[in-house]
């Protein structure tokens, strides 16, 4: 990996575990926040704070003023992980390389700990410094991104699909399901930087392409990958006979067309301008990730 890419990597990885261990969330007196503090410590890439940090320091923002959109990010995230493995959900038992949180405590307490970790997730992202109407800004492109139309609306998209899925079907639950938070990740650091709407807009754009490679990646990561490099089960989409690039392509012409994604996504930053050196480095790495 690019050097530059991991420092700035790790950078965010600080940035937001210290952001989210000073969260009032820890200590309410019962054991559920230790719950959430176990699911969201496990070892997370922490993308989508790195993009939210990236976003805000290319555009000349102060990252302080970034860090809660930076917490509440990896807390949505983090819910939709708990949640999705439920046993009446995606029934996993591994993730992010420990038993799942279900697991360990039961379905219940880790149905709890999701909703607490969405919840909160949008009390802290109401402290945000700065402006009201752009603090406004950032809840309702949150929720929007988490909601019925997107985090959720894919997760049910993926749920229950159709007999036979067309591209359509599969571009709104990728969006939904991947896109949409690594999208609102670009567009809260951009609004954090107090950036016009037109870059926001630019962004939202180039965010959604880039949840589209991350997603192509994932599904060869399902198939290339092993447990211990990816933190949780692989080969589940082969096995139960679903529908992904890499199933419908074949693993090599899946390969060559993230390549392909990732160079144009990489220009695409370069084109906005030095400051997205990180995030470009980031979409030419992305093909390449093990994990
Ligand atoms: C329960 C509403 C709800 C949604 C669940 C998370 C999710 C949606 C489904 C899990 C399966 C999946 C393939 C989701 C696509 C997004 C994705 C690849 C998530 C994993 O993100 P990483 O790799 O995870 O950034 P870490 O653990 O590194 O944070």
């Amino acid at each position: 990996m690019d050097p530059f890419l991991s420092s700035r990597l790790a950078e965010a990885a600080a940035w937001v575990e210290e952001g989210l261990s000073s969260l009032g969330m820890y200590s309410d007196g019962t054991r559920l926040p230790a719950h959430c503090r176990y699911a969201l410590s496990a070892g997370g890439k922490r993308l989508r704070p790195f993009l939210v940090r990236e976003a805000c320091l290319a555009l000349s923002g102060d990252p302080d003023r970034a860090l809660p959109a930076g917490c509440s990010v990896e807390m949505v995230h983090t819910y939709s992980l708990v949640h999705d493995d439920l046993p009446s959900m995606d029934d996993d038992d591994f993730r992010r390389g420990l038993p799942t949180l279900h697991r360990r405590v039961g379905e219940g307490t880790a149905i709890l700990a999701g909703d607490r970790l969405l919840t909160e997730a949008f009390r802290t992202l109401a402290g945000t410094p700065g402006p009201p109407g752009r603090t406004g800004e950032m809840i309702l492109r949150l929720a929007d991104a988490s909601g019925a139309g997107r985090l959720v609306g894919g997760q049910y998209m993926d749920m229950f699909p159709p007999e036979a899925a067309d591209k359509a079907w599969i571009t709104r639950m990728v969006s939904g399901k991947t896109a949409a938070l690594l999208r609102v990740s670009l567009e809260l650091g951009a609004l954090a930087a107090g950036a016009s709407m037109e870059v926001v807009d630019r962004l939202s754009k180039l965010g959604e392409e880039f949840g589209f490679l991350f997603q192509l990646t994932d599904d060869i990561l399902d198939v290339t990958g092993s447990k211990e490099e990816m933190g949780k089960a692989v080969g589940k989409d082969v096995s139960r006979g679903k529908w992904n690039p890499v199933t419908a392509l074949g693993l090599s012409e899946a390969e060559a067309e993230a390549r392909s994604r990732a160079d144009r996504l990489s220009s695409g930053f370069m084109e906005l301008g030095g400051g997205w050196r990180a995030v470009s480095s980031l979409c030419l790495y992305l093909p390449r990730r093990r994990s």
